[in-house]
Formats: C-alpha cells, sequence, structure tokens
C-alpha cells in the first residue's frame, strides 16, 4: 500500500505519522489547528455571534444584544442542580479560603523554566486588561469593557468623555507631561480623569492614563508611558504626510495604527513566546481572507478566569540594583519617573517571572484576588473544568492522580472535592500540571489559545474591508503596522536601547 503521507494530508504544519499501512494520524500539536488534517481553525472552538451569559443559560437577544455582559462558552449550572455542580461532588464546595491556602499559595518561588520575565508579565496584565474589565459593584458576569477585544481603551480611556480628557486636541496628539525633558503620562490634575490612588499620594505623582487603575503597578505604567509616547510619535509620522489632516482624523488614524502594532506584536512575540517556539507565528490577516469567519469577538467570562496569571509575579522587585517590596511597589510613579523607561525594561526583561501552572506558586500578597476569583466563579455557576474539558475537545480526567503528580494536592482535592468531575473550572486550569519544561498545563494552552485568536484576529482591523493602506492613512503607517516589535516600541520612544525581550537573557 501507499504510504498515505505520501498524499500530504496534514495542513498547516500538522505532522504526518504513519500508522499500520494504510492508515496516518495528523500531530496538529501548537499548529493554531485541530481535526483530522488539521484544517479547522483554532478559534472555530470560540462560538460567533455569542451565546449565553450568566443571566440567561439558553439563547436569547438580551444575551446577544447586551454587550455589558460577558459571554459564556458554557451555560451555568442549572440553578435547580441535587448538587453545587450539577450531580457529582459534595453538597457544599470548598472553603476558597483553604484552597488558596493549601493549593495556590506559593510555599518557594518556582521561576517558569521556559524564562518568562517580568516585562511580559506586565505586558500580559496590561493587555489583557482593556478587555477585562469586571463589574465588581454589580453581581458577577458584567463587565465595563464593551470593546469586547483589542480596542486600545487602557491607552485611550473606556468612555468618550475620559478620551478628550486625556486628548491634547492639536496634531491628534496625547497629553503629556515633561520630566527631566522625557515624555511620561500627565497627571490627574491636568487631565481631570478619575484615577485610583491612595488620597495621601502627592499629586505630582498622581500620573492620568487610560485605564484608571494602571497607577497601581509600575510595570502599567510603564506600558502605558510607551505607548503614549508611540501614539504622538505616530501622530507626527501621519501629520508629515498629511498636513491637511486635522487633529481628529490624525487622533483616529493613529489608534487604529496603535491598535495593529498591539495585535502584531502579541501575535508574533507575545503568544510566539508562550507556544515555546514551536512554529513560526505570523501576523497575516489576508491569510484568513479564504477561510470562513466571523469579524467579532465577545469576551467571555471564562477567559477572564483563566486568564488570573498571578503566580507569574516574584516575591519582590529588582530595579536598578535595588530590591523594591510590593509594599514599596504598588502605587509608587516615582519608580517610573526616577529611574526612567529604559532601566525599568531592562530590568523587568532580566527578572524572571514565575510558573502559572502546577499550584503552590501564587505570592501571599496576591492570595486574595484568587480567593476572590473562586467566589466570583460560584457566583456565576461556572460548569466543571472535566465539561471544559469536552467543550475544547480534551479528554476529561478520571481521576486526581491523573490531573496532577503532586500527590499532595492530588489527595487534597479529592477530599475536598470528592470528585474529579466536580472539580471547579478555575483551580481545574491553574492547578493542572505543567506540560514538561512549560509555563502552564494543556487545558490552559487548549482554552486559552482559541479564546485569544479569536480576541486577535477577529478585529475588524484584521478583515479584508479595514486591512488595506488608506484605513493607515497610506502605506507609511500600514508598514509601522506590519513592523512593529517590542523592540522598536521601546528603542523608538527612549535614549537607550536597553535589553528587551519576553525572556530573560540567557
Ligand atoms: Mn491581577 C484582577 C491585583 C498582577 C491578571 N488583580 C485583579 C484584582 C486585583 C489584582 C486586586 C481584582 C480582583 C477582584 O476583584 O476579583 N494583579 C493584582 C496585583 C498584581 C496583579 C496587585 C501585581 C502585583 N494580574 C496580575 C498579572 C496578571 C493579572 C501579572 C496577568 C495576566 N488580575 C488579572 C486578571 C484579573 C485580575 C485577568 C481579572 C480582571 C477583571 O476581571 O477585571
Amino acid at each position: 500500500a501507499v504510504n498515505p503521507c505520501c498524499y500530504y494530508p496534514c495542513q498547516n504544519s500538522g505532522v504526518c505519522v504513519r500508522f499500520g499501512t494504510d492508515r496516518y494520524q495528523c500531530d496538529c500539536t501548537q499548529t493554531g489547528y485541530y481535526g483530522d488534517n488539521c484544517t479547522v481553525l483554532r478559534s472555530n472552538l470560540i462560538p460567533s455571534p455569542p451565546t449565553y451569559n450568566t443571566q440567561y443559560g439558553y439563547l436569547c437577544w438580551e444575551s446577544y444584544y447586551n454587550v455589558s455582559y460577558y459571554t459564556r462558552l458554557l451555560p451555568p449550572v442549572p440553578g435547580d442542580c441535587p448538587l453545587p455542580m450539577g450531580t457529582k461532588g459534595k453538597l457544599t464546595l470548598p472553603d476558597p479560603k483553604v484552597l488558596a491556602e493549601r493549593f495556590f499559595k506559593r510555599k518557594k518561588f518556582r521561576p517558569d523554566p521556559r524564562g518568562t520575565n517580568l516585562m511580559f508579565a506586565f505586558m500580559a496584565q496590561h493587555f489583557t486588561h482593556q478587555f477585562f474589565k469586571t463589574k465588581h459593584e454589580v453581581k458577577a458576569g458584567f463587565t465595563k469593557a464593551f470593546g469586547h477585544g483589542v480596542d486600545a481603551s487602557h491607552i485611550y480611556g473606556d468612555t468618550l468623555e475620559r478620551q478628550h480628557q486625556l486628548r491634547l486636541h492639536i496634531d491628534g496628539k496625547l497629553k503629556y507631561q515633561l520630566l527631566g525633558g522625557e515624555v511620561y503620562p500627565p497627571t490627574v490634575s491636568e487631565t481631570s480623569v478619575y484615577m485610583k490612588y491612595p488620597e495621601d499620594l502627592p499629586s505630582e505623582q498622581k500620573l492620568a492614563i487610560g485605564h484608571e487603575l494602571f497607577g497601581l503597578l509600575p510595570g502599567l505604567s510603564l506600558y502605558a508611558t510607551l505607548w503614549l509616547r508611540e501614539h504622538n510619535r505616530v501622530c507626527d509620522i501621519l501629520r508629515a504626510e498629511h498636513p491637511t489632516w486635522d487633529d481628529e482624523q490624525l487622533f483616529q488614524t493613529s489608534r487604529l495604527i496603535i491598535i495593529g502594532e498591539i495585535i502584531k506584536i502579541i501575535i508574533e512575540e507575545y503568544v510566539q513566546h508562550l507556544s515555546g517556539y514551536f512554529l513560526n507565528l505570523k501576523f497575516d490577516p489576508t491569510l484568513l481572507f479564504k477561510e470562513r469567519f466571523q469579524y467579532s469577538n465577545r469576551i467571555a467570562l471564562e477567559f477572564g478566569q483563566l486568564y488570573h496569571w498571578h503566580p507569574l509575579m516574584p516575591d519582590s522587585f529588582n530595579i536598578g540594583h535595588e530590591e523594591v517590596s510590593y509594599s514599596q511597589f504598588v502605587y509608587n510613579t516615582s519608580l517610573l519617573t526616577h529611574f526612567g523607561v529604559e532601566t525599568l525594561v531592562d530590568s523587568f526583561s532580566r527578572q524572571v517571572a514565575g510558573q502559572i501552572g502546577g499550584g503552590k506558586n501564587c505570592p501571599e500578597a496576591l492570595l486574595k484576588v484568587a480567593e476572590m476569583t473562586i467566589r466570583e466563579s460560584r457566583q456565576a455557576r461556572i460548569q466543571p473544568f472535566n465539561e471544559y474539558r469536552k467543550k475544547f475537545n480534551l479528554k476529561p480526567y478520571t481521576s486526581f492522580s491523573e490531573f496532577t503528580d503532586d500527590s499532595d494536592m492530588a489527595k487534597g482535592l479529592e477530599d475536598l472535592y470528592g470528585d474529579i468531575d466536580a472539580l471547579e473550572f478555575f483551580p481545574g486550569v491553574l492547578l493542572e500540571k505543567s506540560r514538561p519544561n512549560a509555563i502552564f498545563g494543556e487545558s490552559m494552552v487548549e482554552m486559552g489559545a482559541p479564546f485569544s485568536l479569536k480576541g486577535l484576529l477577529g478585529n475588524p482591523l484584521c478583515s479584508p474591508g479595514y486591512w488595506k493602506p488608506s484605513t493607515f492613512g497610506g502605506e507609511t503607517g500600514f508598514q509601522i503596522v506590519k513592523s512593529s516589535t517590542l523592540q522598536k516600541l521601546v528603542c523608538q520612544n527612549s535614549r537607550w536601547c536597553p535589553y528587551v525581550h519576553f525572556r530573560v537573557p540567557s
């Protein structure tokens, strides 16, 4: 018989393996595709248009149309089930505090085996907070980020009013201040936007940023500063080519370029880093033009849950040659303005982040967040982890010892949950054993990637009607998007070029 692999059945870099004489299997691992011949795009696992939400476990107009809800992949556990997770497990779920203490809390810092650094960690947080913005004032399942994707609302504000407060209204630029000749975000008093800061912080240290919480961490204010400088740099370039354009057109076109740059950097460097460099990811929207694909996105509650990557955070921060504790780090915008962009980038790029998966690696300072995430998931009645395994074409786990190699954890979880089919979604994705030498486990990859790809490539910028030079003010702007890199983002907006990467130097 002819070796079936001679017909090259496996598409998109899938690997063909011959079985017996006339059978084959395609290994689609890490290709972004799945199915017999690796032809089905990963993001096809995400329903589009969106379906359920926390209020509606059935299709209805309200659920489709009301964008103040997160959508969800699986409907809530029905309210009238005999047990909290359906029909399996115990009468009461484990105390979130106990789960956090026993299985999430870091004992000893465990670095990511792939050398992921803090530059990556803060990019993760900065990037995702434009679309994860849970409205905590109301019950679970609502968002304040109505853009549902990469809209750069964390740079420009999530309302039109906030955007105008942050804009200079000259040449399309954003407001800024000069400190020692360097551009930084303006102060709160120069913009009158709301920012969350401690009352007693001196007013000149209250920086005004698109996202109202980004004064919390110097890593977030750093990225805010970089994107602010990049926006204004792009405005100058556009103005030189279009001297007739008004402030509005320069602003709007620069914003599209910034969104395009974000998507480019996230796919080719950030997702590329996460993928472990097995394949070469390319941001080329034209490759999708021939596929059946919806250019729209709705952020799912489950995506927000699985992105709680707090184990990335170290025990303390090395900046310059100083060790900075959490209490010295939070709300300390003077670290950024004192050390400057270059030193912060250099320091964050050289400090290794924690391994996300496998449990027992969440810094004590952030344990409360893990606890709150579990509480939120129960309010939202998220279905069991194994149901999501099935939804994503993964084999459900049959025991806790298959789920984790940590026998203390396997036994502890068994005692508390009683049944692997009652294990909750969030502990599932975070505590699952990591893949060998990887940052997290199979489920995080197989569930996170489709959400992520859908959010990135479902952006209107990637659609045939938008993906063309004129959208970006001409070939110059189009080229800025197509050639943007993390290194350029930093080095075209700083005095000297530091070590800048998503991985510590080898
Ligand atoms: Mn983090 C939510 C603190 C780093 C991803 N984070 C929260 C919340 C707090 C918080 C507080 C709100 C919890 C709640 O009310 O439910 N987070 C921190 C602190 C640090 C931090 C103090 C660093 C120090 N967080 C990170 C990093 C990531 C991350 C790094 C990486 C992706 N955090 C999240 C996500 C949420 C969140 C995702 C959920 C956001 C939302 O739904 O609004």
